[in-house]
């Protein structure tokens, strides 16, 4: 098992080192930090992770920045790779480097394995009540347009066999913030990827800003009309 870990980064200087460590001290693990030229200087912070450690790369995008582009691009990248599982975990530390041994054995039963917090023994810590009815009221939305079967479509903690992410349609997933990993989590069902979700606890960031934004919330609640109106292939199960 070759398993990259893709973090993206803006603006995380205080949260990258600290992840990047514990990452580290997880067996045959390699990470990619993919910067979007953060003001903070979060991109010299990994060059110089990168330097001090081979198992750490970083990609340093120009241009439009975005979540979603940059996940497109660090996904990519890691398929030039002979990585054998690509994880993408948010770098503000809110999901616990210590669950991706438990999203790794469970990728073994399935093609795409999502750290969830909405499923039992999920949890979410330190979160103000309306991001937490915010997060509970969009996973019920999208559920209820898309009949997406997925219990946590938001959580950006996920776990990919490489074969499955291989034959994703990257190109064509446009979308960003909270909308890009719905529009990613609906084509990996609708390309006939199984899915399994794996509780997990989340805590809110201690260190950072949140890039949340109007526009990020705006295209969440567009986007699973536009999924509902877009034709389903349903091939064969990979
Ligand atoms: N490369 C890149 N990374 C980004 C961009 N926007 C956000 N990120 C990273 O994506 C991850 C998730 O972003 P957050 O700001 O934590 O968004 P969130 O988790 O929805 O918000 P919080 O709940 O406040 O943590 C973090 O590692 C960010 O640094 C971007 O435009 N480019
Ligand atoms: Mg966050």
């Amino acid at each position: 098992m070759r398993p990259l870990v893709i973090l993206p980064t803006y603006d995380e200087r205080a949260n990258l080192p600290p992840m990047v460590e514990r990452l580290l001290g997880l067996p045959d693990l390699r990470v990619l930090v993919v910067d979007d030229g953060s003001p903070d200087g979060t991109g010299q912070v990994a060059d110089a992770l990168a330097a001090a450690d081979a198992r750490v790369s970083v990609l340093h995008r120009t241009g439009a920045r975005g979540l979603g582009l940059a996940y497109i691009d660090g996904m990519k990248q890691a398929l030039r790779t002979d990585a054998t599982h690509i994880i993408q975990m948010d770098a503000d530390q809110s999901f616990d480097t210590a669950d991706v041994p438990r999203l790794l054995a469970e990728s073994a039963h399935a093609d795409l394995v999502i750290g969830a917090r909405y499923v039992a023994g999920g949890r979410v810590e330190n979160w103000q009540l309306h991001r937490r009815l915010l997060s509970r009221f969009a996973n019920a939305y999208v559920r209820t347009i898309t009949r997406l079967p997925i219990d946590d479509c938001t959580s950006g903690f996920r776990c990919w066999r490489r074969e499955a992410l291989a034959r994703m349609p990257l190109d064509r997933i446009r979308s960003d913030g909270y909308a890009f990993l719905v529009e990613f989590a609906w084509e990996a069902v609708n390309a006939g990827c199984s899915v399994a979700q794996v509780p997990i606890t989340f805590v809110e960031r201690r260190e950072g800003a949140s890039k949340l934004s109007g526009g990020v919330i705006l295209e969440s609640v567009l986007l699973p009309w536009r999924l509902a109106a877009r034709p389903r292939v349903r091939r064969a199960r990979m």
